[in-house]
């Protein structure tokens, strides 16, 4: 299987991005995790400690190549303009739960490999498919395979899909020749856009991220403290606005995966209707989505804060 035909078929299941890399251990990017996790700064979503992150044996032994994929989630969604109270579901939670696209992507890229391989009367490959649900660092080996550069954002930032994608890797037991992926070079320069829209200033210096400040973190953390709860802003689940200020993501395609498309009505839902959902509606609207893992409690805490924080601002 030569790394054309692979291009050709991630293409066919729907793929944006595909990359090739070396499972030798992630040892580039091991400073920045230790750095993170020294601080305190670690959000306990990591999966593993920053050394058994970066060990790609420790999760496939088998595996001697590593492919980092990217799908696209871009939809621009205008805002819905009434008199009515709503929050904001971000970019993140749109449609079907990633976790499910994108391994669903995976899995039938790696059937019609080894579909071709059986017709060529050779071995099957075995694999294995991550979407963050593992230790292993998903920026760290997109970065490693060519697909983007790390922004000020934290976002890893393509040149076509700027950073509104998502990211999967398959670790294989098979050796691919493939051509050595060229580095992305930085591209943030002087700007500091994200920087500056950040409502908290959870961003810092030195590619950091102060997760007690992030929204995206704080709506999904089960219990916050009253600083916290004041840093809610608008959201329901995620955050958006250090990749919406960013330059890389002005005048971007929209994605053509129809699992994520949604209308605006359901980006942003009135709050009575979310404070009036059922278990059985909330499972029915939201469990297919990747804001549904942290339950009702956790939407209808963030619905009651938007609401809360509104009333001290007005
Ligand atoms: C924990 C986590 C979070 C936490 C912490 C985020 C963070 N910035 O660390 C919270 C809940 C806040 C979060 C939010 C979001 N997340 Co998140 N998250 C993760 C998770 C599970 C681990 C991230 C992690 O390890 N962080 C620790 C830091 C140190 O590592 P890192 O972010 O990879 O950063 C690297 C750079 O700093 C790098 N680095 C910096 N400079 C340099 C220079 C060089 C030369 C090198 C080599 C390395 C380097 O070193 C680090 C290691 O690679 C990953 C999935 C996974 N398993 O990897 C998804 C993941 C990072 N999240 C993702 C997404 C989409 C988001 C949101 C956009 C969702 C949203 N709309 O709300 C936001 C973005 C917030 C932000 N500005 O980062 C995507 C990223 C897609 C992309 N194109 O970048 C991922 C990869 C999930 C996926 N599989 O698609 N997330
Ligand atoms: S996701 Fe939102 S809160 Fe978190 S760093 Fe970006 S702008 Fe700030
Ligand atoms: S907004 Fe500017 S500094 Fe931030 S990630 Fe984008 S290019 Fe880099």
């Amino acid at each position: 299987m030569t790394e054309e035909k692979f291009r050709r078929l991630a293409e066919q299941s729907g793929i944006d991005l595909i990359g090739f890399f070396s499972v030798e251990p992630l040892k580039e990017c091991l400073p920045n995790l230790i750095k993170r996790h020294q601080a305190g700064l670690s959000t306990g979503l990591e999966g593993g400690e920053p050394e058994q992150r970066i060990d790609y044996r420790r999760v496939f032994p088998s595996a001697k190549t590593g492919i980092a994929i990217g799908v696209s989630n871009f939809q621009a969604i205008a805002a819905v303009v009434d008199d009515q109270l709503r929050g904001q579901f971000a970019s993140v939670s749109w449609g079907e739960d990633y976790h499910q696209v994108l391994r669903r992507k995976m899995i039938e890229l790696m059937e019609t490999v080894n579909d071709e391989n059986q017709r060529m009367r050779e071995l099957p490959i075995n694999y294995q498919v991550f979407v963050d649900n593992s230790p292993l660092v998903d920026r760290g080996s997109a970065y490693r395979a060519g697909l983007g550069f790390f922004g000020k954002n934290n976002c890893l930032i393509n040149h076509q899909l700027g950073s509104f994608f998502f990211i999967g890797q398959i670790l294989i037991d098979s050796e691919i020749t493939y051509t050595q992926p060229q580095l992305v070079e930085n591209g943030c320069g002087t700007c500091r856009r994200c920087l500056d829209a950040c409502p908290n200033q959870a961003l810092g210096e030195g590619y950091s991220l102060d997760p007690s400040k992030c929204i995206s973190y704080l709506t999904q953390k089960k219990s916050l403290s009253p600083a916290e709860e004041a840093r809610i802003s608008i959201y329901l689940y995620g955050c958006d606005l250090c990749q919406l200020a960013c330059p890389y993501n002005q005048d971007l395609k929209k994605t053509p995966e129809q699992a994520f498309w949604i209308d605006a009505e359901t980006a942003s839902p009135r709050l009575l209707d979310i404070l009036a959902l059922t278990n059985k509606s909330f499972k029915i609207r939201y469990r297919q989505t990747s804001s549904g893992w942290r339950g009702k409690k956790n939407l209808l805490r963030n619905a009651q804060l938007i609401i809360k924080n509104k009333i001290i601002h007005d």
